[in-house]
């Protein structure tokens, strides 16, 4: 298939475009490195050292001899380059990761929220529009997020997408309908996702657009088959405040001798997913296409379900590092249950790697390898959901 992978130079975009392209595809990325730039506003970068797309995209070709093409451009800007970009090309599927994906980053000011709304919804509904003015019927593969469900202590187990519901008609009579799952999210980066579900919604019926929305959990680990052939095929590894994320984090302060950062009483319960199953179910959903005038397909992108405070307790035992509880930045709720169904991908045949303790010492050896590479002052997460809460935000674990 040609397959053009937006977003295809980030954290999931680059394994997928590998893995893709090592399974026989015909890979475009389209990005506007948005990612490296936000890096250096930030003053942080990968702890992996990261090549630029293009050298990437050069070994990838030296190892493999198969070509991975390289198209700088902004979905959420440049939409006749989209376009035209589409027109010429018209691939088969398109892989959309082309959005600012962190929730700290989305809130640490009005212009941090102004830009991911601007940049994430206007990505999307570009996309959405071209497509639909090609008349491309190009299978769209959107990575959304769990964050969509929101974390209520309800108690019941979170749906693929769709909520079946009773509803009763005037003449007293119960009729059922699957309505899509009550959007609740937690930051204004989450709350992106849910506005995309519903320009899916409105595309795959008005339009008959082909697509499938992975409500992603967490991702942990850095490394898939293809990242590892080479030292400058490696996958970017975040662990500031900002973009890392809660396990890769913990794993990297084990490394350096940093307390563990967690946020309130650690009593958090998320979904989590490793990366090389993250590409595996990506591959999955690319081979199970809705039909043309289907309704969205949705999965439930995630293997398991952890505590953050289980988490952190893990790792300090293993790595005999401090726990640090700090003062949490964001609003939400101090503790959850969680339960998630995932059948689909389970009957599509994804045998999940779950998270024991021998697989995260490759975390850790990367860490170790790439310390010197950390800035200790960039690892405290001090973007506060609320002017309220910054002023009781701790720096200093
Ligand atoms: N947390 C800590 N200590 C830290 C970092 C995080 O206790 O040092 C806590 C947070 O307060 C939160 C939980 O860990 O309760 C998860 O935080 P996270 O930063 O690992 O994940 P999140 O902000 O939810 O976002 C990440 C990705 C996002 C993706 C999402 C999937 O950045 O792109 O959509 O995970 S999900 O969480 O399922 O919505």
């Amino acid at each position: 298939m040609k397959i053009a992978v937006m977003g295809g130079d980030g954290f999931i975009g680059w394994p997928t475009s590998l893995h893709l392209s090592d399974a026989g595809h015909d890979i475009h990325i389209l990005d506007n490195l948005s990612r490296r730039w936000i890096d250096t506003e930030l003053g942080v970068q990968s702890l992996t050292p990261m090549d630029s797309i293009q050298e990437r995209t050069r070994i990838w070709h030296a190892e493999t001899g198969r070509r991975i093409h390289f198209n700088l451009i902004d979905l959420a800007k440049d939409y006749e380059l989209l376009k035209n970009w589409l027109s010429e090309h018209r691939p088969d599927a398109v892989i959309h990761f082309a959005e600012q994906r962190a929730a700290p980053y989305s809130m640490k000011s009005d212009r941090h929220k102004n830009y991911t709304v601007n940049n994430n919804v206007s990505a999307t509904h570009n996309l959405l529009n071209a497509l639909t003015e090609l008349n491309l019927d190009a299978h769209l593969i959107h990575l959304g997020t769990m964050g969509v469900y929101g974390y209520s202590t309800v108690g019941a187990a979170i749906p693929e997408g769709y909520l079946p519901v009773g509803i009763e008609t005037a003449g007293g009579e119960t009729v059922s309908q699957e309505i899509l799952y009550p959007s609740n999210p937690g930051s204004i980066y989450h709350m992106t996702k849910c506005l995309d579900q519903l320009l899916f919604q409105f595309y795959a019926r008005n339009d008959g657009l082909r697509i499938t929305d992975l409500h992603q959990g967490i991702v942990w680990g850095t490394h898939t088959e293809q990242t590892r052939r080479h030292a400058q095929l490696i996958n970017r590894f975040d662990y500031d405040g900002d973009y890392g994320t809660v396990l890769n984090r913990f794993l990297i302060q084990a490394a350096i001798g940093y307390p563990l950062t967690v946020h309130g009483t650690g009593g958090q319960t998320r979904a989590f997913i490793h990366i090389q199953d993250s590409v595996r179910c990506i591959e999955l959903a690319l081979k199970n296409p809705p039909a043309r005038g289907a309704r969205v397909e949705i999965f439930n992108q995630m293997t398991e379900t952890h505590r953050v405070r289980d988490l952190a307790e893990m790792i300090a035992r293993m790595s005999g590092a401090k726990i640090a509880w700090l003062p949490n930045p964001r609003k939400e709720a101090a503790e959850n249950e969680l339960i998630v169904r995932n059948e689909k991908f389970r009957d599509l045949g994804l045998d999940p790697i779950t998270l024991e303790a021998g697989l995260l010492g490759e975390i850790v050896d990367v860490a170790k390898k790439f310390a010197y590479r950390v800035d200790r002052a960039r690892v405290p997460a001090v973007s506060a959901w609320t002017k309220d809460i910054a002023a009781t935000i701790n720096h200093d674990p």
